[in-house]
């Protein structure tokens, strides 16, 4: 028996798992209690790790579309097969006839994050989708812009304020979301404990709403209203508190703000967000009064049509409290490896451009080197220069995760050539022609380059591989250079390809011995990073180097052009008159927002028996006048633009009149796809109801919550 010591590579809160092995099994998965980050907590997606690194329907070899049906094949079949097809598309099509688009697990995974960004140099496609335009990119994009990249995110400290304002998140079950924390649970049951307050804004009765100090009960959509109505209250009861953070503002923006705020009263957006004005200042008044206080917002405040004027309200608040860049309010992390602001500096840099050009159809802005993955469907169906022919996906499940997978999946059906990396034959990978299959996680070494960087405190964690891949079987890093070779015409010769990124990532600087792959790279990283920290330290220190909480950090941390925080960045300033047309608006009847549940990870580990045994999770949940006035108990069909589902119905108090919830990352395909389990838990998707036209013009970011619906009952016959 062997203990093997291993950051969990499934979700943000990178937990240290202490994995007991014998021979080439797994027996059994427990928290590492001595982790630097993670003190033993875990959570129960963990354990599932043993059955995903033991199930059958995991993909082992790579797969070949032959006479329209997938088979197994070998590595080089799989090459010669990309070889023979992907080069013509791109001798005729150029670059762009090739679109990538690369899912929420690339995040995750060393090999994925370092080498897919090398493929994308070489391929020099302007289509690029991810995940990113379905999640996080408004923070991206307020941060980026008020501090300089889009990784300068504010993180709560969550150790030592003493006033939590929550909006769009439940930690509780989502273990949390730029904000990388273990046991965020607890976290928050500390904060109470000590005499701290959360407050949560959320359409639902969340597992975090109830665990908190106060729950309001927001219509979905309408936090940037709210937002700005605090702001509004602060000014106007002079509760702004800006004091050592001036020096660090820009000229002239705390002014901009204030003219800005003026016709947010809260009587105004009191409608709009369902909430009273009383209310709305008791709110601001509560965080003005705390010494501590603290605004955090996730996806329900980013995946909606205001999504990045609520992700930039919510650092003007935290700005106009003090609370930005102190102790108990929201901090810089400063990571030991890949982070553009991590070294010290005078505050300058180029800041970041959106918008440099535009999609080819809509017209819809480039973010952080994107497009919206929303405009993805349209740019594969639309002939002309810069047609997608060949798509490219990385971990990631599209049809399922995206706005309106009907089309999508059509859209799919019309490509002259698609490759898949990935670890299952799911809804979007069946379509692929190629399937080349990634690596159990335990196959794999790990270290969190992205996650690190939006953590609640200082940490370094690696961890090498529990098991050696199977024989022959290469790693996705190989797997991503061979693609890269046949895309630059330069063979397949993985290790003087690897020597090129390694190059280019050393920037002329040293250059690590005895190293090739994902760890040349991270040890470049580290050697280039703030600490004095090399691979080999983190190697002799399994359970992770503690760096230290979170410290104040400007300037130093800002790289925006003018060197100083822009609190009110001209793009955002420029939109803010959409939300006061907003104001205006009559809300539709009913409308649709998401939810995760604990024992689920997007779409992706619904093949797992332990985590998807039990009652079935994907529900319509209403609230108990809304079924008793549209008449429906047992089944019910919601439809909207663009398409219908039916499925169960969960009456409950728990989510506000006038909205309802479907989770994301359902219906699996009985048929066409490998997945055996989840095929006898297959639900329905909500992204069939979800519109691909509907964006936040900022980011880009794709509009998941608060989608008009209509719900009718489903008659059942018989017994
Ligand atoms: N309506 C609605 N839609 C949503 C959301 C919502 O809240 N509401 N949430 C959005 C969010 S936040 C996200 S992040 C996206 C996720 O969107 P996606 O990333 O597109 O979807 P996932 O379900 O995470 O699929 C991940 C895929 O990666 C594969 N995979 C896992 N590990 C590996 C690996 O090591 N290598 C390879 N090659 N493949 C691997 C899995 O098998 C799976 O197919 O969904 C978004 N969609
Ligand atoms: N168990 C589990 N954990 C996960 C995941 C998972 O699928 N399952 N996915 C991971 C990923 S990829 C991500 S990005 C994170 C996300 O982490 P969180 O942001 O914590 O995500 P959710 O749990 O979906 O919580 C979002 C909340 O926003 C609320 N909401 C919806 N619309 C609005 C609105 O307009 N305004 C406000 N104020 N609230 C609204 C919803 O009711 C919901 O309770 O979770 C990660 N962790
Ligand atoms: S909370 Fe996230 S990182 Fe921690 S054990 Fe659960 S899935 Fe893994
Ligand atoms: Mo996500």
């Amino acid at each position: 028996m062997t203990v093997h010591f291993r950051t969990c590579p499934l979700c943000e809160a990178t937990c240290g798992l202490a994995i007991e092995t014998s021979g080439d099994q797994v027996i059994s998965i427990r928290g590492d209690e001595e982790d630097v980050f993670s003190r033993g907590y875990i959570c129960p997606k963990a354990y599932a790790l043993k059955e995903l690194h033991h199930d059958p329907d995991r993909l082992r070899a790579p797969l070949i579309r032959r006479d329209g049906a997938l088979v197994p094949a070998s590595w080089e079949e799989a090459f010669a097969e990309i070889g023979r097809r992907l080069p013509p598309i791109l001798a005729a099509g150029g670059p762009d006839a090739v679109g990538v688009y690369l899912g929420n697990p690339t995040v995750h995974n060393l090999s994925l994050l370092i080498y897919s960004r090398a493929l994308l140099k070489v391929l020099r496609t302007t289509h690029v989708y991810s995940a990113s335009t379905v999640d996080q990119m408004p923070k991206q994009v307020s941060a980026g812009l008020m501090f300089g990249t889009p990784l300068s995110i504010p993180i709560p400290d969550l150790d030592r304020c003493d006033h939590l304002l929550m909006l769009g998140a439940n930690p509780f079950v989502s273990n949390g979301s730029l904000m990388t924390v273990a046991d965020a649970p607890g976290k928050l049951r500390a904060l109470r404990a000590r005499g701290g307050r959360l407050i949560v804004v959320d359409p639902q009765r969340t597992r975090t709403a109830k665990e908190a100090t106060r729950h309001v009960a927001i219509r979905p959509g309408a936090d940037a209203h709210l937002l700005f109505a605090l702001v509004h209250v602060l000014f106007a009861e002079r509760l702004v508190r800006v004091g050592r953070l001036a020096e660090h503002l820009r000229p002239g923006d705390v002014e901009r703000i204030e003219v800005l705020s003026r016709e947010f009263v809260p009587e105004r957006v009191a409608e709009r967000c369902g909430i009273d004005a009383g209310t709305i200042r008791e709110l601001a008044r509560g965080l003005a009064a705390a010494t501590h206080p603290v605004v955090y917002g996730r996806i329900g405040t980013c995946t909606q049509a205001f999504g990045t004027l609520a992700s930039w309200l919510v650092d003007v608040l935290n700005v106009l409290l003090g609370a930005l860049d102190a102790e108990g309010g929201a901090l810089f992390t400063r990571a030991a490896a890949g982070s553009e602001h991590a070294r010290g500096g005078d505050g300058r840099g180029r800041g970041l451009k959106i918008g440099r050009r535009k999609s080819r159809v809509r017209g819809a802005p480039e973010v952080c080197g994107e497009l919206p993955v929303a405009c993805l469907a349209e740019e594969i169906e639309t002939p002309g220069a810069g047609q997608i022919r060949a798509l490219i996906t990385i971990a990631g499940n599209p049809v399922l995760s995206t706005p309106n997978g009907t089309r999508l999946e059509q859209a799919l059906g019309g490509l002259d050539f698609m490759i898949s990396l990935d670890i299952y034959l799911n809804e979007t990978t069946r379509h692929a022609d190629v399937v080349l299959p990634g690596l159990s996680p335990l196959e794999q070494s790990h270290y969190d380059l992205a996650l690190r960087q939006l953590a609640v405190r200082n940490v370094a964690t690696y961890s090498p591989p529990v098991f050696a891949a199977p024989e022959g079987h290469p790693p996705e890093w190989h797997t991503l250079l061979r693609l890269l070779g046949v895309v630059a015409g330069a063979g397949g010769d993985v290790a003087a390809l690897d020597a090129l990124v390694a190059g280019q990532a050393a920037a002329g600087g040293p250059m690590p011995e005895g190293r090739v792959g994902p760890e040349r790279i991270l040890d470049i990283m580290l050697r280039a990073g703030p600490y004095p920290l090399t691979l080999a330290d983190l190697e002799a220190a399994p359970h992770g180097i503690d760096l230290g909480p979170l410290e104040p950090r400007l300037p130093g941390a800002l790289r925006t052009p003018s060197g100083k925080v822009e609190l009110a960045p001209e793009p955002i300033v420029d939109d803010v008159a959409r939300l006061r047309a907003d104001l205006a608006r009559t809300e539709p009847p009913l409308t649709l927002v998401g939810r995760r549940d604990l024992r689920s990870n997007n779409s992706w580990m619904h093949n797992l028996e332990v985590l998807v045994k039990g009652p079935e999770r994907c529900t319509l949940r209403i609230h108990p006048d809304d079924a008793a006035r549209l008449g429906v108990s047992g089944r019910a069909r919601v439809r909207s633009r663009v398409g219908e589902v039916e499925l169960p119905v969960e009456i409950t108090e728990d989510i506000r009149p006038g909205v309802v919830s479907i989770p994301h990352g359902w219906g699996h395909d009985p048929a066409g796809a490998g997945m055996r389990v989840a095929a006898r838990h297959a639900g329905v998707s909500s992204n069939l109801l979800s519109d691909e036209l509907e964006l936040d013009p900022l980011s880009g970011n794709a509009v998941l919550c608060g989608i008009p619906v209509e719900v009718e009952p489903v008659l059942t016959v018989g017994p």
